[in-house]
């Protein structure tokens, strides 16, 4: 596995055509798209977290690194979309208002896209109101929403009495993620589910629908 583990040093280094190079020989080598996800995509943008905290890295090195994560990525989402199946049901899916960070919810999107649910990304920096009308316009029967800044997790809270204002909140299931938050914090907020992880989005939403 050494050649995967180049995967986690492009991603360090932010050397985004190696870590497309990699990523599609492992994928023609038949190396299953989750197992880099999980074990060196993953893992390799933790490490650039600790490295931010400690001030080995500075914003420019999260910006590369985050490319090459995305260069990578680009080649695994359509291996976990599935495609032809009746949609499992409908999710709206978004990073808070104030927050710009999406790899997590991107990879969320498309594990949900593969657990077979028509998933409307609205994007970064999503204001209450867009998810509202998510709701009320394309008939989202699951709101998930993400945040990765402290500063942003209150915009939850305010999505869900956004919800409630507009008379949604029964018809809809809340999810939240994102590194800083917790299912004490999603229980707080009145969300009906937290999962620290993609695959984990994917099992809440389908218990959300009762289809698990
Ligand atoms: C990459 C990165 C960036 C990139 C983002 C690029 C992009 N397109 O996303 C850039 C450089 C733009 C960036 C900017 C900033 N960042 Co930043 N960033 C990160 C970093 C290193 C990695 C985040 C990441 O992608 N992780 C990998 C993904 C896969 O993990 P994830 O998002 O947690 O998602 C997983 C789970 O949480 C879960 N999940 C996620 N969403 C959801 C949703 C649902 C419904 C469910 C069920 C599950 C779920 O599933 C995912 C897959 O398993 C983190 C450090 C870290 N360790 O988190 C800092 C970090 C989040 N950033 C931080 C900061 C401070 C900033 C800036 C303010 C820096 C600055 N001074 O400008 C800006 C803020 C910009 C903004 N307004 O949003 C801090 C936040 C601290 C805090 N207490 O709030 C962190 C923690 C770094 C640190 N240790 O200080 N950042």
């Amino acid at each position: 596995m050494q050649e995967l583990k180049s995967l986690s040093d492009a991603i360090l280094t932010g050397d985004a055509k190696t870590a497309r190079d990699v990523t599609e020989k492992a994928l023609a080598a038949g190396v299953d798209p989750l197992t880099l996800v999980n074990e060196y995509m993953i893992p390799a943008m933790t490490e650039v977290g600790r490295r931010y905290e400690c001030n080995e890295y500075f914003v420019p090195e999260l910006l590369i690194s985050a490319r090459a994560m995305k260069a990578s990525l680009e080649l695994i989402r359509p291996l976990l979309v599935a495609s032809g199946r009746e949609p499992a049901g409908r999710v709206a899916i978004g990073t808070v208002k104030g927050d710009l960070h999406d790899i997590g919810k991107n990879l969320v999107a498309a594990m949900l896209e593969g657990g077979g649910f028509e998933v409307i990304d609205l994007g970064v920096n999503v204001a209450p109101e867009q998810f509202v009308a998510a709701v009320r316009e394309k008939k989202a029967q699951i709101v998930a929403m993400s945040a990765l800044l402290t500063t942003t997790m209150p915009s939850m809270k305010s999505t869900i009495e956004a919800l409630e204002a507009a008379g949604v909140r029964r018809q809809v299931k809340v999810l939240v993620g994102g590194a800083p938050i917790t299912q004490r914090f999603a229980d707080e907020i009145g969300a009906d589910g937290y999962s620290e992880n993609a695959p984990g989005a994917v099992t809440l939403a389908r218990q959300a629908l009762s289809l698990a």
